[in-house]
């Protein structure tokens, strides 16, 4: 593994927009304090309820939703925190839904892994591996149907590679030339099982390109690239087009649950090889090492992000749960 880490890869044409670098640092800072926030809450005790923190690919999340609008669609995964607050969702309303209670943005019933928010697109997390990408092909074939240029987007791990309804949603996106984007986070394992292992080739964008998807592999830690990558495939499918497949290469920090924290399967050395590689550290050093921002405006940023995300802490403690009598509501259909 080579040691040097290498620059965010910003041209010209993006570094001369400074509103659209303040949004993408905001949001990117915005999911790693709200998943730390709850890292700490949970070990603290005052947060129950399993979590699958997305620290480490924030990059993925903010690069993909940026090229999104607010009626595009996004499915999830059970580690679904980042895709939630990239496409917009409120993060006073997500921390309430940890905290199970009724203000929430399922009303305190559904809990880290089920966050939904259909005003701004969010289809909703899933603990079911792979079971966001037809999800996600219903609202692509939904959107052409009703004649929008809305686009769908499927996240999606490593792991859910293994799983077949991903290739049969691949092939009958190609076939009915669905707006529909696949965004692969291959953060090199599933659970404690490396990517190696569990899959007979590392060339996940060739299984794409198998069914006649146009599939790109791109630097997952370089918001840049992930931004670049998805400007194609957004154009693609809002121009009638079609699918496309990305593999970002991405990694998590944490363990894949709270409460993996020994991460036995994997070593230090391959843990500093990728937190050299950090995404917010890298957009840091290129939006300000290249005159882009000042280092003031990321700051300030910082200390907005900070105050958003203890308000939210507050509106959740302040919150009450659902009521005994609101049991069976939004549970299921009537
Ligand atoms: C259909 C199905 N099989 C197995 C599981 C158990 N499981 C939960 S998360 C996970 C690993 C998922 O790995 P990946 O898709 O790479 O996502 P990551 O956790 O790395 O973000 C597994 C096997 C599940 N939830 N659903
Ligand atoms: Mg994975």
């Amino acid at each position: 593994m080579p040691d040097a880490a290498p620059e965010a890869t910003a041209g010209p044409d993006l570094l001369g927009d400074a509103e659209l670098l303040r949004r993408l640092y905001r949001q990117m800072v915005l999911i790693r304090r709200f998943e730390e926030r709850v890292h700490a809450l949970r070990q603290s005790g005052a947060l129950q309820g399993s979590a699958h923190l997305y620290v480490g690919q924030e990059s993925v999340a903010v690069g993909v939703c940026a090229r999104l609008r607010w009626n595009d669609y996004v499915a999830s995964t059970h580690r679904g925190h980042g895709h939630a607050i990239a496409k917009g969702v409120d993060v006073a309303r997500m921390m309430a839904e940890l905290f199970g209670r009724e203000t929430g943005t399922n009303h305190g019933k559904g809990g880290s892994m089920h966050i939904a928010d259909a005003a701004v697109g969010m289809l909703g997390a899933t603990g079911v591996v792979g079971a966001g990408v037809p999800m996600a092909l219903g609202a692509a074939l939904s959107a052409r149907t009703r004649g929008t240029d809305q686009v769908a987007v499927a996240f999606f791990g490593d792991g859910a590679m293994g799983q077949g309804l991903v290739y049969e949603c691949l092939n009958m996106s190609r076939i009915w030339k669905l707006p529909l984007v696949f965004v692969c986070e291959n953060n090199g394992y599933a659970e404690s099982t490396p990517v190696e292992y569990a899959l007979g080739t590392k060339h996940l964008a060739g299984r794409a390109e198998a069914f006649g998807v146009p599939a790109a592999t791109v630097d997952g830690q370089d918001v840049f690239a992930v931004y670049g990558e998805m400007g194609r495939a957004v154009a693609r499918a809002r121009g009638g087009g079609g699918p496309s497949f990305l593999e970002c290469q991405t990694y998590r920090y944490y363990g894949h649950f709270i409460g993996d924290d020994p991460r036995r399967y994997r070593t230090a050395e391959e843990e500093a090889y990728y937190r050299a590689r950090d995404c917010i550290e890298r957009f840091e050093r290129a939006v300000v090492g290249r005159g882009a921002l000042a280092e003031a405006e990321l700051r300030a940023i910082d200390e907005e992000v900070g105050r958003t995300i203890e308000a939210a802490v507050r509106f959740a403690e302040e919150s009450r749960p659902p009521a005994p009598s609101a049991l069976t509501t939004d549970v299921y259909a009537r």
